[in-house]
């Protein structure tokens, strides 16, 4: 496989204007007709001379083809594995092309496939291109009209974009056709046909400028009654979107379809978003608290990308995270407009952690603008979508909300139709402001986590505060040095009661605030306060300003009393994560070397201060208390010890538990009512409860052991009954096969819930469930083709369970390798998802290191190797 690179990127010879879609659908086959008006692009062809027109297309028959309605003979075209030339067209023409496929024996699920005896289809990046042959890239925009015709009973639904324009009844042939229209240029990877046996839901938005428009949500029959959540979290997109962007619906429908074999999360379809079921069925019963609000989140983020993405899309796939990072952006604000903002910025900033640092700083790191890809569909990582994210969040914080809006009305009133590059958004963000991003830019082509080293010095004297900030970043694949970045850095000064100190740079005349953000552009720069009365505790990176990895040198001490103090909730939060962090990989240390584990006492008690708070917002404190995750803790060390930080994080958790033993009993009591399901601080309220059940069973006493068992068979919220069976999962009480089977048995009809029973499982830190996980994969309910269950069972083992993945024998990595070589041809891109879990190899000792590599050379000499896979594994290698 070869790569594409940016720098070579050049416009399309052609443009199409419009696209006329007939499909037949069948059992057997399914026919595709396809009428386009192309003509040569000026920019490209200033003298109009032909050109070959190469279109795109995979595993297509073509039946037949014609120009300006003259079949082509044989010798005018040519037909590749993965294209179509037309050696000599005119310079505008009518284009006719026929061309049969089999959706039934897609299993990649890009293109036109089956799921649930329905069709779907799945188009970005490159799907189009396995329905017919195309110019299938974002920079070609076309209206399209779709008529669709299949079995009147076997699918009496039939969908695309746009507005339905006609529709027949039922003809002898048993069959019936409908036509839609799509008034917006779009380019192709946004088409979208749906057809089968579905039922809707139906509601109604009107905007702002007053027209109404028809919302719908299609499911499969038997699930109407779990779409009400998506439905209100459409409606509340569809508002905040007019009161924050100023951006309206654009057509007279907006349809949602829910399947259950997705690759992804959801799709923005112009019109008719695709949804994984995950992230649209909800009911109180049968989803948890996160379920509910990744419902929330992401019908949020697929609305969104109506404009940002649909109207103004991507020149080309290198210019990704114009529309991911800028629309998680977007669905990151607006679920922190309707929940808890700290709440919300801790989960988006432990997930940055969690995935996308460990990517930035291994085999796969890469710009959030990559430079070059062998498969797209590698490409939509944590890098382009999360910290593409922070991206537009420091501009944000640079500009200010209003600078921002400005810099976001200018981009459409300039780019409304267009298919654009992250720099025009750049530009017009300067452009608006008069702001100058020109070093700011480097956050797009410059891969890796950069570091923030800041050391403070005080003059009693001059009553004067120094701050020194030197920033550097490591090297990453191809760019062994890195320029300075400009970095938004949000900081507040404490005085030694708690209070913020006023801020006063010394070349200021008075002073700005007491939270601030300082221009850090230098790779060492001094910042002086003045008039500062007493040495302060510096509160840094407030809010988590920008995706870098700081370090200061606090004091334990200095820690806990920014955990009590600082009036940035984040950076409470983030005190409490150092402190741990620190005070655990000291035990890993002392593991090591054979010396008493003991949990500091001044650790202990600033958690009590936090359960006893009865100021703090429950979700809150349930976050101050969790210890820092196992994943966490294994990127800050230059070796993972993957045993010693298991062992010691429950050893902590156990201290914990039995220094606070009375006071998470009485709050579990407090907080443990079986109340009534509600969106709202019953939340935080059940994540509190069910971190207080935590802690306590983790010394498996008998009354730990009796609550959890009772809660798990009295709860009426699925979350505090997956949190009941998530810790009796990880005994070896006999209430948990119990618990196990009578699960499975209430829920073996939801898909979603099975999924739930397999990760649960697949993660539990008992020995023994490596070989649980392998009888699993023949289990019923089982389906490898279902990416929801792979990512359940076979993610939930590899990238959820650290301790029995990384067993010291191998056996986790082989079983891996098993799965990636099993979905390579099934589901490339799942398969490509399941390998990218080697890629951090090199961070392990040499045993396992060893295995893994072996696993990968294996994987990347095995025949018939998806340019997906080998892309993966071999950058791993390398
Ligand atoms: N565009 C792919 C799915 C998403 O990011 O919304
Ligand atoms: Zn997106």
């Amino acid at each position: 496989p070869k790569a594409i690179h940016l720098k070579d990127y050049a416009p399309p010879p052609y443009l199409i204007d419009t696209v006329d879609l007939t499909f037949d659908l069948g059992e057997e086959v399914t026919r595709v007709r396809s009428s386009l008006q192309l003509r040569a692009n000026p920019v490209r062809l200033p003298d109009g001379a032909p050109v070959p027109l190469v279109l795109d297309g995979q595993e297509l028959k073509l039946v037949s083809l014609a120009i300006d309605g003259r079949t082509l003979e044989p010798a005018e075209y040519a037909i590749g594995p993965e294209s179509l030339t037309i050696f000599d067209p005119p310079a505008a023409f009518a284009l006719e092309v026929e061309t049969e496929l089999k959706p039934q024996e897609n299993t990649s699920l890009e293109g036109l496939y089956r799921t649930s005896g329905n069709f779907c289809t799945q188009c970005e990046a490159e799907g189009f291109r396995k329905i017919t042959y195309f110019l299938d890239r974002p920079d070609v925009m076309a209206r399209y009209r779709t008529t669709i015709t299949a079995d009147a009973l076997k699918y009496p639904v039939l969908l695309s974009n746009g507005n339905l324009v006609a529709a027949s009844k039922m003809g002898h042939d048993g069959r019936h056709t409908v036509t839609w229209e799509d008034p917006f240029a779009k380019p192709c990877y946004l088409f979208a046909l749906v057809a089968g046996v579905l039922v809707h839901v139906e509601d109604s938005y009107v905007t702002r400028s007053g027209r109404t428009v028809t919302l719908r949500i299609y499911v499969e029959p038997g699930n109407q009654d779990k779409c009400d959540h998506a439905m209100r979290s459409l409606k509340k997109s569809m508002a905040w979107d007019e009161n924050v962007y100023g951006l309206e619906y654009d057509l007279d429908i907006f349809m949602i379809v829910a399947v259950g074999d997705f690759n992804m999360g959801a799709m923005e379809n112009k019109g008719l978003n695709v949804f994984n079921t995950k992230y649209i069925l909800a009911r109180p019963e049968s989803a948890t608290d996160t379920d509910f609000l990744g419902v929330e989140a992401v019908v949020a983020h697929e609305y969104f990308h109506n404009w940002t993405g649909n109207r103004v899309t991507c020149r080309d796939w290198f210019q990704l995270s114009l529309k991911e990072g800028l629309t998680v952006f977007r669905d990151q604000e607006f679920s922190s407009d309707l929940n808890s903002r700290p709440v919300k910025r801790i989960a988006d900033v432990q997930r940055l952690r969690a995935a996308q640092f460990p990517e930035d700083s291994g085999p796969m790191a890469h710009p959030i603008r990559p430079d070059s890809y062998i498969e797209i569909n590698n490409f939509y990582t944590t890098t382009v979508y999360e910290k593409g994210a922070e991206v537009v969040r420091m501009i944000h914080t640079l500009l200010g909300a209003e600078g921002y809006r400005k810099g976001i009305d200018l981009y459409f009133e300039r780019h409304d139709g267009q298919a654009v590059t992250c720099d025009d958004f750049v530009a017009a963000m300067e452009d608006a402001t008069g702001k100058d991003l020109s070093q700011f830019r480097r956050w797009y082509s410059q891969a890796g986590t950069p570091e923030l080293d800041i050391s403070g010095e005080y003059d009693g004297h001059g009553r004067t505060y120094r701050l020194t900030v030197r920033q550097s970043c490591p090297p990453s694949p191809g760019q062994p040095v890195k320029q300075p970045y400009h970095i938004p850095l949000a900081l507040g000064l404490l005085d030694p009661q708690g209070a913020d100190i006023p801020l006063r740079l010394k070349t200021e005349d008075v002073p700005k605030g007491t939270s601030r953000v300082l221009d850090v552009t230098e790779a060492e720069q001094v910042f002086e306060f003045a008039d500062v009365p007493a040495p302060p505790v510096p509160s840094l990176l407030r809010g988590f300003s920008a995706p870098v990895k700081l370090r200061m040198s606090y004091t334990d001490d200095d820690l806990t009393f920014l955990m009590a103090n600082d009036s940035d909730a984040f950076n409470r939060w983030e005190a409490g994560q150092t402190l741990g962090t620190r005070l655990l990989l000291g035990l890993v240390e002392d593991r090591a070397a054979g010396r008493p584990l003991e949990l500091s006492r001044g650790f202990l008690d600033a958690l009590d201060k936090i359960l006893n708070d009865p100021a703090l917002d429950h979700a809150f404190a349930a976050q101050a208390l969790t210890l820092p995750s196992e994943g966490y803790l294994g990127q800050q060390m230059p070796v993972i010890d993957v045993d010693g930080i298991h062992e010691v994080r429950g050893f902590a958790r156990k201290a914990i538990a039995a220094h606070l033993r009375d006071d998470l009993l009485s709050t579990y009591r407090a907080l443990g009512g079986n109340e009534p399901f509600a969106i709202d601080a019953a939340i935080g309220r059940r994540s509190l409860k069910n971190l207080a059940l935590g802690y306590l069973m983790s010394l498996e006493d008998a009354e730990a052991v009796e609550l959890c068992v009772g809660q798990f068979h009295n709860a009426h919220a699925m979350t505090d009954v997956i949190a009941a069976l998530g810790l009796l999962n990880d005994t070896h009480l006999p209430q948990r096969d119990a618990a196990l089977a009578r699960f499975y048995e209430t829920w073996k009809n939801e898909p979603l819930v099975v999924d739930k029973w397999f990760s649960i499982q697949a993660m539990s830190e008992r020995p023994e469930t490596l070989a649980e996980v392998r009888s699993l994969l023949n289990h019923p309910a089982f389906e490898i083709r279902n990416p929801n269950k792979v990512y359940a069972l076979i993610g939930g083992f590899a990238g959820g369970n650290a301790v029995r993945f990384h067993d010291s024998s191998g056996a986790g990595y082989e079983f891996l390798a098993d799965q990636v070589l099993t979905l390579n041809g099934l589901n490339p891109q799942v398969a490509s998802r399941m390998v990218k879990l080697f890629a951090r190899w090199r961070k392990y000792d040499d045993r396992r290191q060893a295995f893994m590599r072996a696993q990968l050379e294996r994987i990347v000499g095995a025949p018939n190797l998806s340019p997906d896979v080998f892309e993966i594994a071999s950058k791993s290698l390398q």
